[in-house]
């Protein structure tokens, strides 16, 4: 008998099966052996620093208490020469042990970071040592750390995630993390160690610096995170970082992804795709996302943030009061926006669209700001007050209603008494259940709101929804039908399109391209009520099939579909400009430390521009550093940059909104992004949000 199986254990030692499922691929090795471009002033023999007094600060009182031996630090240029006197170059070239941390959420080009801090650290001495400490800041304290040698360094060229050595959240922002944090400089006789991380990050790095600064250990911080919030001008608004890394591959990935969508939903035109993108306080990835793909409606926080009811503001002034409630922007409005625009685009034929939405969206809306502040404000009078707690008080939530509708009757009678007022109960009664229950839950152990539990686009879409569905018993949300097309259908059953158009729809006459049946008309049995109204059809007779047929197309579901873009944005390998910036920052580290900084920023100037243009610099970050209310005291932090609502990119998808939204006959405006191509000419070379920035201010 003819064999017909084959042995497993020979298949797969085939050498075609092992070509195929190994995990080495024709892009890894592509990527790996990718050399990105060094920086002019990076590729001489040494580097040397010049202070720069042209960048100035306005710096805090409390930062030139807390950090006296770094606050006075300046901008540094870098400069390359190709010769040191040699006590210099001693200097420069002396043997040093790095150590070097990823902190806070992976972003693409971490490992490039490494790759150029450990090129140039090995160019100047051949005996550095470079220490990566394993799962961020714990690795520090535990003294948890690897050599890098250059086989594993090689091995994460190019590529994304903070695998190498991993990472995480913890901060090293007491006393006692310090002292261990100490220890283990000691232990591993470590000259420097580079903080690769965000905001907090960075402000470790510069307590550290502080700290360890009579030690002589240096402590240089590198700008990570996706969201893009890390962004440093001077007092002036000279750009000195334009962009933290990560945030390009991130929006590239996110951008082709909803690009994917816009052709998905504008082939199968039956839903729209929601959106959430993650950036946890600012939308810059958001806006980026905007520019990228053209999705028709993208949502930016910070701008939400500025809104004002002109409206109710001009009626509070003729009535000689303040209307404060008509600062900011709120839940009802926002979901009554986005409803807008579904029912225009609807209009003309399209039930179906993008929405992008950024995660942190709901810190920008005043009314839900105000509701956690003046619920944190009832939950610890409470608490205050009574033996039991309010959530032992009030385990349901219709419990914790009653209460605040005795507050706000409470209100009324007393004027003084001014927490939770009828407007307020109103405000809340118009949240969808869930979100009510969110906004009452426990405080964290500092009383503090957890914004992280909250599904912001589930907020959000559950009042459109809501709204949609009363706006279509309205009769006002209605598939708008073409023109063309309804002639067509009439005429093929032998019916006068005019004599019924006149009938079914409120602007037959207006030489609409696209027709919208009558307000009146929401069901069949409307239909056919209008329609013996208008005399089109007689008591005994059925609705002509055809006319039927178009009323069932004109009435609309709002079908949605949910996605979320953050972790897997994240985990990209890095774009092109990713993968020359982090490599570039890691040289700049290295200078940086040969040269002696500490509490310094590694950094490139000229993002925003060509290549040649780029200028590794050394920012001084204590200068940066504001008091802030932190856990409910203040403390110094760097200051999270979020999108500016009067810079040129986002004044761009401001005037591009209307032609994005497109709601108007005619095809969509979706851009194409496509794939991270990592390879080949067709991949831009920087954020568009830089571009623009760049370029003179509108
Ligand atoms: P970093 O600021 O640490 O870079 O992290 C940013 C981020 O990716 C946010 O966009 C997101 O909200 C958050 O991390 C998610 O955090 P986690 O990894 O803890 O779920």
């Amino acid at each position: 008998m003819e064999k017909d199986f084959i042995d497993l254990e020979d298949f797969l030692k085939n050498p075609e099966v092992q070509n195929v499922t190994d995990n080495i691929n024709q892009e890894l090795i592509e990527r790996r052996k990718y050399t990105p471009p060094v920086c002019e002033v990076l590729s001489h023999q040494y580097t040397v620093l010049q202070d720069n007094p042209y960048f100035k600060f306005s710096i805090d009182r409390e930062s030139r208490k807390q950090m006296p031996s770094i606050i006075n630090n300046k901008v540094q240029n870098i400069v390359g020469v190709d010769f040191l006197e040699e006590s210099a170059k001693q200097g420069y070239c002396k043997k040093r042990n790095i150590g070097i941390v990823f902190s806070g959420g992976p972003a693409p080009g971490g490992h490039n970071v490494i790759a150029g801090l450990f090129d140039a650290a090995k160019k100047a001495n051949p005996e550095n040592k470079i220490y990566g400490f394993l799962l961020g800041p714990d690795g520090i304290l535990e003294n948890e750390a690897i050599e890098l040698t250059k086989s594993i360094v090689d091995s994460y060229r190019n590529l994304g995630g903070f695998t190498m050595i991993k990472t995480g959240r913890t901060k090293i922002d007491t006393k006692k993390k310090m002292a261990l944090t100490k220890k283990t400089c000691k232990n591993l006789n470590l000259d420097s160690i580079v903080i690769v991380g965000g905001d907090d990050s960075n402000t470790n790095a510069a307590f550290m610096a502080q700290e360890m600064f009579d030690d002589g250990i240096q402590v240089i911080g590198v700008p990570k995170t996706i969201d893009g919030d890390i962004q440093v001008k001077d007092i002036e608004g000279n750009v000195l970082c334009a962009i933290s890394f990560g945030f390009h591959t991130a929006a590239r990935a996110f951008a082709n992804e909803i690009s994917n969508l816009c052709t998905d939903c504008s082939s199968d035109v039956k839903y729209w795709h929601i959106c959430k993108v993650m950036g946890r306080v600012a939308s810059h990835l958001a806006l980026e996302v905007a520019l990228q793909t053209h999705a028709n409606i993208t949502l930016i926080g910070e701008e939400l943030a500025d809104y004002i009811d002109k409206k109710r503001l001009e009626k509070a002034k003729k009535e000689q009061i303040v209307d404060y409630s008509a600062y900011g922007m709120t839940l009802r409005y926002l979901s009554r926006f986005i409803c807008d625009c579904i029912v225009r685009r609807a209009a003309v034929g399209k039930n179906y669209g993008v929405i992008v939405i950024p995660e942190g969206i709901l810190e920008f809306i005043d009314e839900i700001q105000v509701f956690i502040i003046k619920l944190n404000a009832i939950i610890a009078e409470y608490n205050k007050m009574h033996d039991i707690d309010f959530h032992s008080d009030f385990p349901l939530l219709r419990d914790k209603l009653e209460h605040l509708r005795r507050l706000a009757r409470r209100s009324r009678e007393d004027r003084s008494f001014t927490i939770w007022n009828t407007r307020d109960d109103d405000l809340f009664d118009d949240i969808p259940e869930f979100f009510q229950k969110g906004l009452l839950t426990e405080r964290d152990s500092h009383g503090n709101f957890q914004f992280s539990l909250v599904e912001t686009d589930k907020v959000i879409m559950e009042l459109v929804t809501d709204y949609l569905n009363i706006l279509k018993e309205k009769g006002i949300y209605k598939i708008g039908i073409e023109r063309a097309y309804y002639t067509d259908i009439l005429n093929k059953e032998g019916l006068d399109p005019d004599f019924f158009g006149r009938a079914l729809f409120r602007n037959y006459d207006d030489n609409s391209m696209f027709l919208l049946v009558k307000e009146s008309i929401i069901s069949v049995k409307t239909l056919k009520k209008v329609l013996l109204k208008e005399g089109a059809i007689r008591e005994n007779e059925n609705i002509p099939a055809c006319v039927e047929k178009i009323y069932k197309k004109s009435a609309p579901k709002f079908k949605t579909q949910v996605h979320f873009y953050g972790y897997d944005g994240r985990g990209n390998d890095p774009t092109r400009f990713d993968c020359i910036y982090t490599y570039n920052l890691g040289l700049t580290a290295f200078s940086l430390i040969a040269n002696g900084s500490t509490g310094q920023m590694a950094a490139i100037k000229n993002l925003e521009m060509d290549f040649p243009r780029w200028e590794p610099i050394g920012i001084p970050i204590a200068p940066l550093m504001r008091l802030e209310e932190r856990k409910g005291r203040l403390a110094l932090v760097l200051e999270k940059s979020v999108v500016n609502v009067n810079s040129t990119a986002f004044k761009v998808v401001k005037a591009f909104r209307e032609k994005w939204l497109a709601a108007e006959p005619g095809e969509d405006h979706y851009r194409r992004p496509g794939p991270i191509r990592f390879t080949g000419k067709s991949e831009e070379d920087r954020p568009i949000t830089l571009v623009l920035n760049a370029l003179k201010d509108l």
